[in-house]
């Protein structure tokens, strides 16, 4: 059967609560059209998390994937255009704080997702749920596990990458106090509506 890889992160910085995490775990096992979903989490680590992903890649050998990050303080489903190859920004869960670092000394500047991110907004808002494409995935662990994703599509023939950025559950919100939330059985609808975008965009 045709393999999706979801993957969330772990808690980090003042956020104690991921809710991709919940979302992973909501999702890993279902299928959609076929395609069955395997959820897998990933530390906030610039020297682990990558190869955990290619790990979980040479382990689940999927056609298509889809990583979730959580950003903080955004009040939509933001499907990510671009990453870049850049890793600055606010120290990982090992305390390691790169400045102006390439991910790839000889990597591509940027690599835009093969995602269908048009279809998935498009879908999200018929569906009621607020959402847009962002133009940036940050220069942190999210847009440098986006980068990994893509180098490997790009190698690999019909292979489908990229990242959507969620906002914070209510749970999360309570607890941090500053930043807006959405209910979570929302969060998990609304990645399910987008796997399903993407099948539907690549299931020929
Ligand atoms: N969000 C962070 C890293 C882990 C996560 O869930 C980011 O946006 O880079």
């Amino acid at each position: 059967m045709t393999k999706i890889l979801l993957t969330g992160f772990e808690p980090f910085l003042d956020y104690k609560i991921n809710p991709t995490m919940q979302i992973v775990e909501a999702l890993d096992g279902i299928k959609i059209d076929g395609y069955a979903i395997v959820g897998r989490i990933m530390s906030v680590d610039f020297q682990q998390s990558a190869g955990q992903l290619k790990q979980f890649i040479e382990e689940v050998k999927p056609q298509i994937i889809i990583s979730l990050g959580l950003a903080g303080g955004r009040f939509k489903i933001t499907p990510e255009r671009i990453a870049i190859n850049v890793k600055d920004g606010e120290p990982d869960n090992n305390g390691y704080t790169p400045v102006d670092e390439s991910i790839y000394e000889d990597g591509a500047d940027a690599f835009l997702t093969n995602l269908p991110i048009r279809n998935m907004v498009n879908r999200l808002q018929a569906e009621g749920y607020p959402a847009e494409i962002s133009n940036t995935a940050g220069t942190y662990l999210c847009n440098n596990i986006m980068y990994e994703g893509l180098v490997y599509a790009q190698q690999h023939e019909g292979v489908h990458a990229g990242f959507i950025h969620i906002p914070a559950s209510f749970e999360l919100a309570i607890q941090h106090g500053k930043i807006p939330g959405w209910n979570s059985q929302d969060l998990v609808a609304a990645v399910k509506l987008c796997i399903e975008e993407t099948v539907r965009a690549t299931n020929h």
